[in-house]
């Protein structure tokens, strides 16, 4: 896919690499291009059933590339809005929007926007030695790519505003205590935990997994009536699935179900 964004599909599983290790895989604006068109590669190939999103080397990623904001700034400056308009709010959406889950392999400090791309994902497995840092105030920033709004419903505002405020480092394991994360496990296992989650959410019934990630974003917006409802419309649409059928037969069959993904 490009140099920075590795893109790899292995039976049902859309593997995205953010790959300048060197850099902690900071982010640069053709990285974040790159990204936000794997993320739209994957939604459209129906082969692609579940997305994995990791950092090569010792990080996951350590945000917006500061040598490239220094370096546009000495440009004449930029607009912050519309760069992010244009790279992260678009990535970050995509994530969100894709009826397909995205699981963050999070194998090492995700800072700034590295953080909020790994919160903004379905699912989060860390290495233990992972760690999240809200650094936008240490660059006099306010947190964006949706932190302000995944970080507060996972933690609760006064930890999500502490965090945001001191850009204090957390754990893995304080991560998890916190529920931000669903699993933290030795790195040498890591990859093989996110494999094996991977490949049941390959097989398993997509369409439904997407309805449920849509009922649950609009949920996360709105009164719990206008969430009943919507549960009921899109039920409507899963409950019509070849998946749904080949569950009830499988279960009245007493065999294990064997999902297409339609
Ligand atoms: C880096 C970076 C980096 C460049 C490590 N940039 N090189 C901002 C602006 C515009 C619009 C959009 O929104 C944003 C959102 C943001 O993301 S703002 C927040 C930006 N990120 C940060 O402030 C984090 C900066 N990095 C760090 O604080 C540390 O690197 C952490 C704590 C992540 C890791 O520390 P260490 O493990 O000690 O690694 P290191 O600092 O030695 O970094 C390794 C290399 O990576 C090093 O390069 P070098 O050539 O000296 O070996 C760093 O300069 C480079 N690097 N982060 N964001």
């Amino acid at each position: 896919m490009s140099e920075t964004l590795l893109y790899q599909l292995q039976d049902g599983v859309a593997h995205l690499t953010l790959n300048r290790p060197d850099k902690l895989n900071a982010f640069t604006d053709p990285m974040l291009a790159a990204l936000e068109a794997a993320l739209k590669t994957a939604e459209r190939d129906p082969e692609v059933r579940c997305l994995v999103i990791t950092g090569a080397g010792r990080g996951f990623s350590a945000g917006q590339d500061l040598a490239a904001v220094q370096a546009r700034d000495g440009q004449g400056g930029m607009s912050f809005r519309e760069h992010l308009e244009h790279t992260y709010n678009r990535v970050i959406s995509r994530i969100r929007t894709i009826e397909k889950p995205v699981i963050a392999a999070v194998n090492g400090v995700a800072a700034g926007a590295g953080a909020s791309l790994a919160l903004a994902c379905d699912l989060r497995l860390c290495a233990e030695e992972a760690s999240f840092i809200q650094s936008f105030v240490g660059v006099g920033l306010v947190p964006d790519s949706g932190s302000t709004y995944f970080l507060p419903r996972m933690v609760g505002y006064p930890r999500a505003f502490e965090l945001a405020i001191t850009a204090e480092r957390l754990g893995a394991a304080d991560a998890l205590a916190l529920g931000m994360v669903n699993r933290v496990l030795p790195r040498a296992e890591l990859d093989a935990a996110v494999a094996e989650l991977a490949g049941r959410l390959a097989q398993a019934p997509t369409k439904a997994i997407g309805l449920t990630k849509r009922a649950m974003n609009r949920a996360m917006q709105g009164s719990l009536d206008e969430a009943l409802a919507y549960e009921a419309q899109l039920q409507e649409i899963a409950g019509r699935s070849a998946d749904h059928a080949e569950g009830v037969a499988a279960f009245l069959e007493k065999r294990p179900p064997s999902f297409s993904g339609r």
